[in-house]
């Protein structure tokens, strides 16, 4: 059987970028207060930056509230004659999303946040002016860090229940899934390493299935979506004959499970969205599939018009742009070397993304520090 791979291109220079999944920002400790040198008083010393994770929060969140990405803390208060010990300057507390590492520009690991209230001080307060000060204060500490989501796998398989999802994951890593004919039978998410010829590997994510309402806590709810978050790329699955849940619900065709993918997807983050994605239409083993599949393909193509089958509540506002389509069996291992090497290109061509801003940065950093003529202090404490 032959299998044809369709693309539905993206628009030139459309490219993701909607999902922030690292945020560079400057930020400052508080300096202290001085100190008065008449009555031995203390200055107060200045506040922290402090980081504190937060459930259901993501990076753009975070530059939405700070667009100019800058954190400074308090200062503290001088010493007085009424007030010889001054008043520590206030903290500044920021909400990040859970699940980031923050790093110094030299790549240091300041802080790891996995759980919710998870905090850390990102930029110390400088030490209130005293007598070992000769009463003056000192500055806090200036920095830029980077929060970076971390990932659970290269790769996340989204999709309704029973569409083959560890079917494919047993075919093309090393895992051994359960699978079975009924709807939930992957609990929770298991990952599988797919190796490459020349060694590289890539990790993949199989999750519980989702299905409309999920956001409602239907079915195994959405709770798992805060993995496809973490990952680089999402691979939606669908079996080409589509979903039924039971004689009570009604049948859902390939491309109303796909929309509702995009929708339960909406519903949990609007950015999860603008994920590379990549389409696997699966089972195409079964007889008539290459009928159903012809019409997802259409209906994807004729996206507004054809999602008008669905309810108005259930329409996804956006669509998700698949950089390709790809019609595989899991079960009979067809089709899925093609969809292998996609993973892999676009994975590869992110991480160059990646290389090159970092080689940008350092450029931009060595040029500022070039005009003022002196190097900057490029190794600040690790807290
Ligand atoms: N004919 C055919 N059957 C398949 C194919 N892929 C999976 N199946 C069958 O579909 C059923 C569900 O497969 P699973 O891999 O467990 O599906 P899943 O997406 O992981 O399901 P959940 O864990 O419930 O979300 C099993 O009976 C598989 O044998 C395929 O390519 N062709
Ligand atoms: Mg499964």
């Amino acid at each position: 059987m032959v299998f044809l791979t369709r693309i539905l291109q993206r628009a030139p220079g459309a490219r993701k970028r909607g999902f922030v999944d690292k945020l560079r920002v400057y930020v400052r400790g508080g300096s202290g207060g001085m100190g008065l040198p008449k009555y031995n008083g203390r200055g107060g010393d200045g506040g922290h930056v402090v980081f504190v994770a937060k459930d259901d929060l993501t990076l753009k969140q975070v530059i939405d509230r700070t667009p100019n990405k800058r954190f400074i803390a308090g200062v503290g208060a001088n010493a007085t004659r009424r007030a010889i010990q001054g008043d520590r300057g206030p903290n500044l507390t920021v909400e990040v999303p859970t699940g980031i590492t923050v790093l110094t520009d030299t790549k240091q690991v300041i802080a790891n946040l996995n759980q919710p209230g998870d905090q850390a001080v990102v930029a110390k307060g400088g030490q209130g002016g005293a007598h070992w000060s000769d009463f003056l204060p000192k500055k806090g500490q200036i920095r830029s860090v980077t929060m970076e989501l971390k990932l659970i796998s290269d790769v996340g398989l989204v999709g309704f229940p029973n569409a083959g999802k560890s079917t494919l994951l047993k075919a093309v890593s090393s895992a051994d899934p359960k699978i079975a004919d009924y709807p939930f039978t992957t609990m929770r998410p298991q990952i599988g390493i797919v190796q490459y010829k020349d060694l590289r590997r890539v990790s993949l994510a199989d999750l519980p299935g989702l299905i409309e309402g999920a956001h409602n806590n239907v079915g195994m709810g959405h709770h798992f979506l805060r993995h496809v978050e973490r990952t680089k790329l999402l691979l939606f699955m669908v079996d080409v004959h589509g979903f039924v849940l039971s004689m009570k619900h009604p049948h859902r065709t390939a491309f109303q499970t796909v929309a509702l993918l995009m929708k339960e997807l909406e519903l949990y983050k609007s950015d999860l969205v603008d994920k590379p994605a990549v389409l696997a239409i699966n089972k195409m083993d079964m007889t008539g599939a290459g009928d159903r599949a012809e019409e997802l393909l259409y209906k994807l193509e004729h996206f507004e018009d054809s999602v008008t089958e669905l309810p108005k509540d259930m329409r996804p506002r956006r669509q998700v742009q698949f950089e390709d389509i790809f019609q595989i069996s899991a079960k009979e291992k067809q089709g899925l070397n093609k969809l292998k090497d996609k993973v892999r290109e676009i994975l590869d061509e992110r991480f160059d993304e990646e290389q090159n801003e970092l080689k940008q940065q350092a450029m931009q950093r060595l040029q500022k520090e070039a005009s003022y003529g002196k190097t900057t202090d490029r190794t600040a404490d690790v807290i």
